[in-house]
């Protein structure tokens, strides 16, 4: 008897005919990063390549895995319409299989970048089946085209080894902000980001802790591949520093099982497909 056509089946005879994908980026000058924002209309008809909600797909090769970007946000379009110019051709030239979501706090409370990348993470996987996702800071524009956006079995990475904010090095050596990659299994086991807080604070802090308990190296970059410019902004309202979190820092990370992606609390206002992202709006419970 002829075996059932499976997604499987298809896959394997796929990968039979079809290289895996190479990344071909092997040039490790830095590239100049275009500062300017690019309208939503204009963005569309620079890369029609994209399919509708920021999917891409190489059509000439197998891609190893697929990448979900998730973009924290709120308030920042002229961020956003300048890092999607500068990463959409990187990761097309990468031969990267990705889908970029942006994930958003609606108003009106103080802005919870944990909770909003838990969501990301768990309204993904509602979409479709990605291996590898990358936590990326809106203003941080990636200025080295080998900066390759690919996750590794063997830990976390963290694709920013320096920003210009520090004169392209970083303000201590564990800090782990602007952009991080984790496997669907490495951001399930370290339970997602604390979801304890609102407004601006120590949650990278709190995942590198995390990382530690769970016994989990993490990759740095090299500063080679590794230097982003970050866009320079004023501090946005709802995002004033939290004067408690290094006491909040030393409770999540005591209940690291109980505090993150499994307790995230938040509802779903929105949902969109646009050209170049899939738009995700949540609603933030203060009470998490
Ligand atoms: N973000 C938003 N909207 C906000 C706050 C944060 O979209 O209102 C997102 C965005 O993706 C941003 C990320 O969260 O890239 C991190 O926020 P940030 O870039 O403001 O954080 P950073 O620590 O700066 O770099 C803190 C304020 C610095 C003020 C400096 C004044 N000179």
């Amino acid at each position: 008897s002829t075996p059932a056509v499976t997604e499987e089946v298809l896959r394997r005879h796929r990968d039979d005919v079809m290289p895996f994908c190479e990344n071909p980026t092997r040039s490790s000058a830095p590239r100049w990063p275009s500062k300017e924002p690019v309208t939503a209309q204009e963005l569309a008809e620079r890369f029609p390549m994209m399919q509708l909600g920021g999917h891409y797909s190489p059509s000439n090769c197998t891609p190893r895995e697929k990448l979900a970007i998730l973009i924290p946000y709120r308030n920042r379009s002229v961020h956003l319409h300048t890092l999607l110019p500068n990463l959409i051709p990187m990761l097309i030239k990468q031969n990267a299989d990705f889908t970029i979501f942006v994930v958003e706090q609606a108003m009106p409370t103080r802005f919870n970048k944990g909770v909003l990348f838990n969501a990301g993470f768990l309204e993904a996987l509602k979409l479709g089946d990605f291996d590898c996702f990358i936590l990326h800071d809106v203003d941080m524009i990636p200025l080295n085209d080998a900066n390759t956006y690919q996750c590794r079995s063997d830990g976390p990475v963290h694709f920013m080894a320096g920003v210009n904010k520090f004169h392209y090095g970083l303000s201590y050596s564990w800090l782990l902000g602007g952009v991080l990659g984790f496997t669907k299994d490495q951001y399930k086991a370290v339970n997602g980001f604390s979801n304890l807080y609102f407004g601006w604070g120590a949650e990278d802090d709190d995942m590198f802790l995390r990382l530690k308990k769970k016994r989990m190296d993490y990759h740095r970059k090299g500063k080679d591949v590794g230097l982003y410019d970050m866009i320079r902004h004023s501090r946005d309202k709802g995002w004033e520093p939290i004067n408690s979190r290094f006491s909040i820092t030393h409770f999540s990370t005591r209940r690291i099982d109980d505090d993150g992606l499994n307790t995230a609390v938040y509802s779903r206002t929105s949902l969109r497909q646009l050209p170049l992202y899939t738009w995700i709006r949540v609603f933030v419970d203060m009470k998490q």
